[in-house]
């Protein structure tokens, strides 16, 4: 087990007004699938700052123990590989050189890498996961082969990469994963060439508060981005913001454009969204309080429909062994009967903390009854709908918990 680091002040602004919000208690690391053994577990509390309301954990487990050996595949969902094809697009068109230099921070199972490279671009990954390296894909997309270096980023990274410079820099869902935000940008600043720009893709807190999306929080997670914290963040860097659009990628999240100060870029959209950010009342505790209640009221209400399913005999299982299913399966303190995903690193292992075991979707084809299928990657609804279908036709009853408890009995013929 190592070190769990206390956190004392506010990740964005340095206050020390750090503020509990919803404790879950000692939790598993949410992708630490295990054949037996369990590992660990760790405090996961999500903080508030009173001063600029960026959401943080309490604490911080070493990232060597989460990212080295990491089963996460982002390119799975057909949804994210889309996502990914309007980011290339979107990035080409910020920069004027005809072959961009690309650096993808947490390149993953290098997907995006691969589109930039079809588009005629020189790319580069940064990923700390060793098991990936030289691996890259196992299913559903062709071989990607890309250059990458095994790493965490920050300063001293970027410093050993120099003198090489990148044109564009893309962050997907690792910016909230840093320990010193203000050293992860410090960092692109020091590798951006000059008329470049940098894309970061984080969750966005207002979604997660709106949407009651509680299991987004875990240990990965250090950080929960609203643009005003984002913003006050940027303010230490010598970088500066130069737009933002909202996505609908990850139950909601924020893609960050952002220029070196000096390049003189300007945006409307801070002001704007932060002013929705305000009209959602995240800077009122009582908003927060509302949060908390309404995570109770959904592990009540899962637990009853379960028990009530049971109770009639029948199979509940999940689709989706993501990391918020994790820590939704342990909130609850429940096992389903099994969780099919399409990952094959995940399969033949538990889901952290419990016994349900992870397999492949098609031993779904074997089921003869109609079965209760929780999405626990709510946020890929439309498109695992449509896998179940595909398997089984059109006789499940899909039941999702967030935003609340829902059932989407099958449609009549
Ligand atoms: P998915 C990840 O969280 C990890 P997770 C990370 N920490 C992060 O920051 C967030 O994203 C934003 C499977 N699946 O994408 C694949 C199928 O099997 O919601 C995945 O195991 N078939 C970097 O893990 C899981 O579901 C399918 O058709 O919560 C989805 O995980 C589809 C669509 C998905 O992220």
């Amino acid at each position: 087990m190592t070190p769990f680091t206390p956190v004392t002040r506010c990740r964005s602004c340095l206050g020390e007004r750090l503020t509990s919000v919803l404790d879950l208690g000692h939790m598993p690391l949410a992708n630490a699938f295990h054949t037996g053994t369990e590992g660990p577990r760790y405090p996961l509390e999500l903080m508030v700052c009173e001063d600029c309301w960026h959401g943080q954990l309490s604490g911080v487990v070493a990232g060597e123990e989460m990212f080295t050996d990491y089963p996460y595949r982002s390119s799975v969902s057909r949804t994210f590989r889309e996502h990914c094809r309007g980011l290339t697009t979107v990035a080409r068109g910020l920069v004027s050189v005809e072959r961009p230099r690309v650096l993808d921070i947490g390149c993953n199972d290098g997907f995006l890498l691969s589109l930039f490279r079809e588009a005629g671009c020189e790319v580069l990954g940064v990923d700390p996961a060793l098991n990936m390296k030289g691996r890259w894909i196992d299913a559903p997309v062709d071989r990607v082969d890309v250059p990458v270096e095994n790493a965490f980023w920050s300063v001293k990274f970027a410093s050993w990469l120099l003198p090489r410079k990148f044109d564009i820099i893309t962050a997907q869902n690792v910016f909230a994963h840093a320990p010193d935000p203000a050293d992860f940008l410090a960092g692109c600043a020091l590798v951006l060439a000059d008329g470049g720009a940098v894309l970061i893709e984080v969750p966005h807190a207002l979604e997660l508060f709106a949407g009651n999306e509680f299991d987004t929080i875990y240990h990965e997670h250090l950080s929960y981005f609203t643009v005003s914290s984002f913003a006050r963040l940027v303010e230490r860097t010598p970088l500066a913001i130069a737009d933002i659009t909202r996505l609908p990628v990850h139950g909601g999240s924020l893609r960050f454009v952002l220029r070196r100060r000096s390049d003189d870029y300007y945006t409307v959209a801070v002001g704007a969204l932060k002013a929705v950010e305000r009209a959602q009342r995240m800077c009122d505790p009582a908003a927060y309080r509302n949060f908390r209640f309404k995570v109770q009221v959904i592990r009540r209400d899962f637990l009853r429909l379960v028990e009530d399913c049971r109770k009639r005999g029948e199979k509940v299982i999940g689709y989706g062994a993501a990391a918020k299913g994790t820590v939704a399966l342990n909130y609850f303190g429940v096992d389903l009967d099994y969780v099919v995903d399409d990952t094959p690193l995940k399969w033949n292992k538990r889901i952290p903390g419990r016994s349900t075991p992870v397999v492949p979707p098609e031993l779904l084809k074997m089921e003869p009854k109609p079965l209760n299928i929780v999405v626990l990657a709510w946020n890929w609804l439309d498109e695992i709908r449509q896998r179940v279908r595909s398997l089984r036709g059109n006789r499940d009853r899909l039941i999702t918990y967030v935003p609340e408890v829902r059932c989407l009995e099958p449609e009549k013929a």
